[in-house]
């Protein structure tokens, strides 16, 4: 049976797998080697020139590193994937590929802190020029491409207000423009079990691998997925020679065993985000929930159409602002105070002075992220025990 016939939670179990000849052994070993052997000084020559398949230094590939990576290929629906040491390994690598001085970036202002960072203070400092803009509004996008715009960057549902961005739409007006810019997708918060962005339209999907594709708290990883010449462009430059940041194999073997309960694991989480939504948003000391799946949300209709089902994630203020928000955090016992998302654990933060101090106060209020945001990364708890945390905490305000 082909792998590519195959539903999506055998895929995440089946595909990219390669048979253990030597041993038979089920699971993909971890090949924890930083180099591989040449039979001959010759043979080294060939592999450095392309000109014969094989290992040669873990920078540049790994075997257990290369089956994690034709997996997630295969989930996102990408013809490749390149598999990185964080998420920031790989959105760095991937921009760096695609973007040099003189250039224009596109991005959306409500973007995970650090990849605001990178696109707002650092690739900046190499002359390349950002623009801001909210990707959700076609006509500012349309408004904002020029000439030497080379990539449109976006997250949806965004970090941490939940924004959604239609991709497709997106897609299409870019291509229209110019079919050389490369529309980047950040897909964390969906994971593939719910969106598939290179479906849509865009050419690159991000990943932090940290997150749900990983599942368990205990790896730090990114990915890059699209075309097979591009991921090669980015392997052999990005990754290579601007970030050097590789995935550990030890690493790679712990996502390959993440990834095979990624579609049961996305279930619940949205399943327990979903009932938190419900609950949050008929609590009187709650002002504003934002989550994809309320009819309220203003990306509900294209939620709905871009992803299976509405995520993990949620934000919300209560009334009060900042201080009762975070009295309500701290009020918490089973839901735990962290930055990171996707795993089994329940975890609430502030992004206003957490995950998102890279914003200056001017820049979270015109990114939509307000002073007194807290984000929940709904685990995979009994839901009935997260809601009674959240009540008596919410009780006491
Ligand atoms: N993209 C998104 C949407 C993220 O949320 C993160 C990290 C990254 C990329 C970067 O990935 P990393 O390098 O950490 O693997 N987001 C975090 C967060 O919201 N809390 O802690 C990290």
């Amino acid at each position: 049976m082909k792998n590519d016939a195959c539903g999506f939670g055998t895929k995440a179990i089946h595909a990219g797998n390669v048979k253990d000849l030597q041993y038979g052994a089920l699971t993909t070993p971890i090949y924890q080697s930083s180099t591989f052997v040449f039979d001959s000084c010759e043979q080294g020559g060939r592999r450095f020139a392309g000109a014969e398949n094989g290992y040669i230094y873990t920078r540049l590939g790994n075997p257990t590193t290369s089956v994690l990576e034709s997996k997630v290929a295969a989930l996102e629906g990408g013809e490749a994937a390149l598999a990185t040491a964080s998420g920031m390994g790989a959105i760095s690598s991937c921009l760096w590929t695609i973007a040099s001085a003189g250039k224009h970036i596109i991005a959306d202002g409500t973007l995970y802190g650090c990849t605001f960072a990178l696109l707002n203070h650092g690739i900046q400092r190499y002359g390349v020029d950002v623009d801001f803009i909210d990707t959700s509004d076609l006509d500012a996008v349309k408004s904002h491409l020029r000439p030497n715009t080379v990539a449109v960057y976006l997250e949806t549902p965004a970090n941490p207000n939940l924004k959604i961005t239609d991709i497709a739409e997106v897609s299409k007006l870019v291509h229209d423009y110019n079919s050389e810019i490369k529309v980047v997708c950040d897909n964390t918060f969906a994971s593939p079990a719910l969106q598939n962005p290179l479906f849509l339209g865009a050419d690159v999907v991000v990943h932090s691998a940290t997150k749900y594709l990983n599942g368990h708290g205990d790896v730090v990883a990114g990915f890059v997925v699209g075309k097979a010449d591009f991921i090669g462009q980015v392997r052999m430059f990005g990754l290579k020679d601007m970030t050097g940041a590789v995935l550990d194999p030890l690493a790679a073997f712990l996502l390959l065993r993440g990834l095979k309960t990624l579609e049961l694991r996305m279930a619940r989480h949205c399943e327990n985000a979903s009932k938190i939504a419900a609950f949050l948003s008929e609590h009187p000391a709650v002002e504003k929930v934002n989550y994809p799946g309320l009819k309220t949300h203003k990306g509900h209709e294209i939620a709905a159409r871009q992803m299976k089902d509405f995520g993990g994630m949620l934000s919300f203020e209560v009334r009060g602002g900042k201080e009762a928000g975070m009295k309500l955090v701290n009020a918490l016992q089973l839901i735990t105070v962290a930055v990171s998302l996707g795993d089994a654990e329940s975890l609430i933060e502030h992004p206003a002075s957490m995950t998102h101090a890279t914003y200056s106060a001017e820049e979270l209020a015109a990114s939509g992220i307000a002073p007194g945001l807290i984000r929940l990364s709904a685990g995979l708890e009994n839901t009935e025990d997260l809601i009674a945390d959240l009540k008596k905490a919410l009780d006491q305000l």
